[in-house]
């Protein structure tokens, strides 16, 4: 086990307008990450942010009669509160437009000129401001903006620029790719990826002349290119190009990134680019890019510009955030799309979480009541329930976000737990006058609930704090999982707390939705 902590970030937003639930999805994926990497492994640091600069920014907020600045603080509390609606535990939020992330930038870009990797050159070709991406003539479909999510009209640019010298690095990225076959994931992105490197890159411009909102080119025009700027995000958030001593011990400590969480949109900037530019600087490439798939809405990618969004805000509170949390990574395996549909959300939030889970505890907590006094018995063994290796298969499954398959591995013992009350019947182990075997299955009960407390804290840090205050445990349910899950840790004698169900039954329209 590395004692380095473990490292997480999601790509930074774009402020253009309001955050929607695909932005949730991505940050969701991203916190039960670094959740989980607290508990199984030493630490944890987890970073997300904001991408203030570009073009489209300076459109719109010029659309909003604001200046950039002032238009991009507007929003900013919004973003803001998507990360407490939905109980986000990053440990730094970055903003393009903070002094420190500029002044790294800037370093970062006279750091590569000086070494030959940046040079000047003319940049003629068209532009997409939508996408924030150049693309040459041969790429573009019917004259417009080649991403089929886009089309939108491309403009000609002709103008002075600053060029990243990619194509003297296509070799390495090409073996870097044959080396790690599983740093890119899922397998179509990293194969996408790879038909990109095959067909050759050529040098990109990282500067706009004409554009003056963005972080202005050192002793030069024009400012730097948006995407430029945004990806050195995740090395100057933790101090990279700082003057602060203790800021760049962290980069020393936790740099190369274990785990960036992005959409598949964007995974040439994060596969491409950006091992080239930290190679140019002298950096390790981050350890794995994980690219989620779409939310879509009626089969159509959920985006800011068409308009089809689902408020995170108004779902959340319909459904609690750990309701929407665990809808999210238990609906579609991460990288693949998915529709979203509050039916959907329903479905899961009756069978999966009423149902299975909530009157799980329910009817535990009720039968210790009846037949222990409420307090928790002797421990006995596991007896058949799936608990051994399950932390371990957790633990692994995450960190490469499958958390589809962790959380249907941690289901086979809330069905489990289920099917040894059905079968146990403990009433009629009562009515037998069978203590002992009452209290053997109570035992059972308390400890795997208790197991489910630990194991799906990551995916839902409200409902389990509630599940460990009903099981009468102190502290939370955030514990290092190698001492806190070995059977048997229920301390003999807790005195229960049932409480309200963990998942009430909404109201009856939209359950008839
Ligand atoms: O691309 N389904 O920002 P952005 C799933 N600023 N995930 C979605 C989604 C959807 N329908 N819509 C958005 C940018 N996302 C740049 C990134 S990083 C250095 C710069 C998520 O505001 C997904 O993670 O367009 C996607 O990559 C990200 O939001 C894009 O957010």
């Amino acid at each position: 086990m590395s004692e380095r902590a473990f490292y997480v970030t999601t790509p930074i937003y774009y402020v253009s307008g309001n955050p929607h639930i695909g932005h949730a999805y991505t940050t969701i994926a991203a916190d039960t990450m670094s959740r989980a990497a607290r508990c199984a492994r030493p630490a944890a640091y987890f970073l997300t942010g904001t991408d203030e600069h570009g073009q489209k920014i300076a459109e719109n907020a010029r659309a909003a009669g604001l200046e950039p600045q002032v238009f991009v603080d507007s929003l900013i509390p919004r973003w803001k509160a998507l990360l407490d609606a939905y109980e986000i535990a990053n440990d730094d939020f970055i903003r393009t437009t903070e002094g420190r992330h500029e002044r790294a930038v800037q370093r970062a870009f006279e750091t590569l000129r000086e070494r030959g990797d940046i040079y000047p050159g003319k940049y003629e070709g068209w532009y997409c401001t939508n996408d924030e991406t150049f693309w040459p003539e041969s790429k573009l479909v019917d004259g417009r903006c080649p991403n089929p999510e886009c089309r939108r009209e491309v403009k000609w640019l002709s103008e002075d620029d600053w060029f990243f010298r990619l194509s003297a690095y296509n070799q390495r990225l090409l073996e870097h790719f044959e080396r790690n076959p599983h740093w890119v994931r899922p397998q179509r992105v990293y194969n996408e990826m790879m038909a990109i490197l095959q067909s050759g890159l050529e040098d990109i411009s990282i500067t706009r002349a004409t554009l003056s909102w963005g972080i202005p080119v050192p002793g030069g025009e024009g400012v730097i290119y948006v995407w430029f700027d945004a990806l050195l995000n995740y090395i100057t958030a933790i101090g990279w190009g700082s003057d602060d001593p203790a800021q760049r011990a962290l980069f020393e400590r936790i740099w190369p990134a274990d785990a960036q969480l992005i959409g598949k949109e964007i995974a040439r900037f994060h596969t491409i680019i950006w091992p080239a530019v930290l190679w140019g600087l002298g950096l390790a490439a981050p350890e794995s890019v994980i690219a989620n798939g779409w939310i879509t809405f009626n089969d159509e990618k959920m985006s800011k510009s068409k308009g089809n969004v689902v408020d995170p805000f108004e779902i959340a509170q319909r459904f609690t955030p750990d309701a929407v949390r665990y809808f999210l990574l238990r609906e579609a395996p991460f990288g693949g799309d998915f529709n979203f549909s509050e039916e959907a959300v329903m479905r899961r939030y009756q069978a999966d979480l009423g149902n299975d889970l909530g009157n799980l505890l329910n009817r535990s907590l009720s039968m210790l009541e009846r037949y222990c006094e409420g307090r928790v018995p002797a421990p006995v063994d596991a007896g058949g329930l799936p608990v051994t290796g399950l932390a371990e298969r957790v633990a692994a499954q995450v960190p490469a976000c499958a958390f589809r398959d962790a959380l249907e591995e941690i289901w086979q013992l809330v069905t489990a737990l289920n099917k040894l009350i059905d079968e146990s019947k403990p009433w009629e182990m009562k009515k037998r006058g069978d203590d002992e075997a009452v209290r053997g299955v109570m035992f059972r009960l308390c400890e795997g609930l208790r197991w489910l407390a630990v194991l799906l804290h990551p995916f839902m840090p409200v409902k389990t704090v509630e599940m460990w205050r009903q099981l009468g445990l102190s502290g939370t349910p955030e514990q290092a999982w190698s001492s806190a899950l070995r059977w048997g840790g229920f301390p003999v004698g807790t005195r229960v707390n049932k409480g309200e169900p963990l998942f009430p039954r909404l109201e009856a329209a939209l359950e008839n939705a």
